[in-house]
């Protein structure tokens, strides 16, 4: 076996678990990365393989001739641009069609077709009617429901026209979409015609590759996620500041440990009431167990823990150290980021691993479909077979002890009433403290693990070292979870860890240096969060103004290279590290690198190292804070605390 030079993980829990799979036999990503090597021609998206006259390799590497152009014509410029776009394609799929799935079962619910599902946030149902010119007047909230589900939906399917969301951007921004022929017409349409386009002998332009690309990720992100995170705060509540926990240290040697593991809470959510059925935890100590243990990997975790507080077991790579254990008597899965190892890891324990999605069926794992209209019986059966397979634990049981503190909970609407307070909600006292220069900018650090690095490394030292220089970061997906991990998300990580500014408005307000916002799908809250800064004023007038970057260090999934586009199409400059995907072409690196800038105010950047990057966003903030006029004050503040430093010593 090939060594990897990297250090696997900087997570004990993690490091212990693959000492644990290397004395039980088990291979795990870890293991698998090591072993295959990265085709530099793939990674660089040089690689063609859209049709049967390839694959066409257009990039030289170790000895290979270059070739200039593939059969068919197409230069090394077309195919990086063919290969990027797809991915945006394969991530913006697959976040919109989460929101389609939660929009069909919110008008389920709203028709009284799925029992067990009800509207829990009447407020935003009433402000999502009024801000989609649905009636309202004596109507019931289901009948209101019926309305929002059915115009949700349509906007996947809508032709022409704009999806409804961009009104929510700022006007400048909707401006620029609309001149740069950029605002999508609906959310399939424009997916759709990425995979068109970049069919042999399509679209043959980088330029018009790239900004379809962009169309599509713009309705990813204000379309099929947004849509997703909004119906389902409706369907399930809207996150409020919650204690959590996180790490493997979470399972419980005496009681029955079932993991949720995917991305839609639709299923979950029911799995949490189900879980504390009296009849359900009485059966659990009949099989000799003391109770049931919820936890979660990856974001359907987030999901869960965001509006419950069930606690999370990990982020991506430790969904296979999780079985390691031994003691997970069942996993349970929807959707996205599940790795086809699972149910053979899980033969060399006693777990069971649960499919519920027709859309991701595993060869070797138990498939109890998620059926919307008889979730109860479906959630009944999952919990069943976890707490009757407990007794089958085998001896060869180790649970790591580690598990961190966090509070989360940050969603767009609790940054606005912890800051303004209930009654007068508002992002001004975030603003004043940006301009005042205690608060340097905000950075949104979000995204995957990727073994090709060291897992949550790359996270945690970025992290780190934005808040050290009074930059708040905002967080969600597996991102978040590394940094919760290392304590980053309570409030004391604030004096520990963030510079002067940002800790005295931390312990002011009561808030961790670190917010954790949610699962992937809402990096839409992000994109509100940046709108209501603009609105509050004093900013500038669109998103492109603001102090805020934007960063996914570990990134692996087409999601995150789908989020990175709608947020730099909005205005945010982002950074990614590991590997870049258009490295064959220079000038399809340098169109997205540079020339992006003046077309949309935000610009991709590629940075490995995670405190270079992170001083990138730093730079950027810092350009933007001296574009806007309030460079100064941040040196004012700081020329104070040196001032009281110096006093504080004599
Ligand atoms: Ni996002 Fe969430 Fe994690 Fe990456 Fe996968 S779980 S949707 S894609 S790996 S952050």
């Amino acid at each position: 076996m090939a060594e990897r030079k990297i250090k696997k993980s900087v997570d004990k829990a993690s490091l212990d678990m693959m000492e644990k799979a290397a004395r039980d036999g088990v291979t795990t990503a870890f293991d698998r990365a090591g072993e295959m090597s990265q085709c530099a021609i793939g990674a660089a998206g040089s690689c063609c393989k859209n049709c049967g006259m390839g694959p066409c390799r257009v990039l030289g590497v170790k000895g290979e001739e270059e070739a200039a152009r593939g059969i068919c014509g197409a230069t090394a410029e077309t195919i990086a641009a063919r290969n990027f776009i797809r991915m945006v394609a394969g991530g913006a799929a697959a976040h919109s069609d989460h929101g389609r799935g939660v929009a069909e079962l919110f008008l389920a619910a709203a028709k009284g077709k799925a029992p067990g599902y009800t509207i829990r946030d009447e407020q935003k149902l009433l402000q999502l009617a009024l801000e989609w010119g649905v009636e309202i007047g004596e109507r019931s909230n289901q009948e209101i429901a019926v309305d929002i589900g059915e115009i949700a939906l349509a906007e996947f399917g809508k032709q022409e026209g704009e999806i409804r969301f961009l009104s929510r951007a700022p006007l400048k921004r909707q401006e620029l979409w609309r001149r740069e022929g950029v605002a999508p017409r609906g959310i399939d349409r424009e997916i759709v015609e990425i995979m068109h386009r970049t069919h042999i002998g399509v679209d043959q332009d980088y330029h018009s590759l790239l900004k379809q690309g962009v169309r599509a990720a713009i309705g990813d992100g204000w379309g099929g996620s947004m849509i997703a995170t909004e119906l389902q705060d409706i369907l399930f509540g809207t996150p409020a500041p919650v204690l959590g926990r996180v790490n493997l240290g979470v399972l419980k040697k005496d009681e029955v440990n079932l993991v949720i593991h995917g991305h839609e809470p639709l299923l979950s959510e029911v799995i949490v009431a189900v879980a504390q059925d009296p009849e359900m935890v009485s059966l659990a100590k009949a099989k000799g167990a003391k109770g049931i243990n919820l936890s979660g990997i990856c974001c359907t975790a987030n999901e869960i823990l965001m509006r419950h507080g069930v606690p999370l077991a990990g982020n991506f790579l430790q969904q296979e150290l999780a079985l390691v254990t031994g003691a997970v008597d069942a996993m349970v899965v929807d959707i996205q980021c599940i790795m086809q190892s699972l149910p053979d890891i899980a033969q060399c324990y006693h777990t069971k691993i649960i499919t519920t999605s027709p859309k991701a069926r595993i060869p070797g794992a138990l498939h109890i479909e998620f059926d919307e209209h008889n979730a109860l019986e479906g959630a009944k059966a999952i919990v069943r077979t976890a707490i009757e397979n407990f007794p089958n634990r085998g001896n060869n049981i180790d649970i790591p002890k580690e598990q961190t503190d966090m509070v989360v909970g940050f969603s767009h609407e609790t940054i606005n009433y912890l800051l303004g307070g209930l009654f007068r909600a508002s992002y001004r006292p975030l603003n004043d403290n940006i301009i005042n220069g205690r608060i340097r900018g905000v950075a949104g650090v979000v995204g995957c693990n990727n073994p090709r690095t060291t897992h949550d490394s790359d996270h945690t030292s970025m992290v780190k070292e934005l808040i050290k220089n009074d930059v708040l970061v905002i967080q969600t997906g597996c991102s978040a979870m590394a940094a919760a991990k290392l304590g980053l998300m309570t409030p004391e990580a604030a004096a520990k860890y963030a510079g002067e500014g940002l800790a005295s408005v931390c312990e002011t307000v009561g808030i961790p240096p670190v917010l954790h916002l949610g699962s992937c799908v809402d990096n839409s809250r992000i994109l509100m969060a940046a709108t209501a800064m603009v609105k509050d004023g004093g900013l500038g007038d669109d998103i492109s103004d603001l102090p805020v970057a934007g960063a996914a260090p570990e990134w692996m999934s087409e999601k995150a290279i789908s989020i990175g586009q709608y947020f730099v199409a909005s205005g945010v400059f982002t950074v990614f590290g590991v590997t870049w995907p258009t490295l064959g072409s220079d000038e399809v690196t340098k169109h997205l690198f540079t020339d992006f800038e003046a077309a949309y105010g935000g610009i991709w950047a590629f940075e490995p190292d995670p405190i270079k990057a992170a001083h990138l966003m730093i730079s950027h903030i810092d350009k933007k804070r001296k574009a806007l006029g309030i460079d100064k004050a941040r040196e004012r503040v700081l020329y104070d605390m040196e001032m009281r430093r110096e006093l504080e010593s004599v």
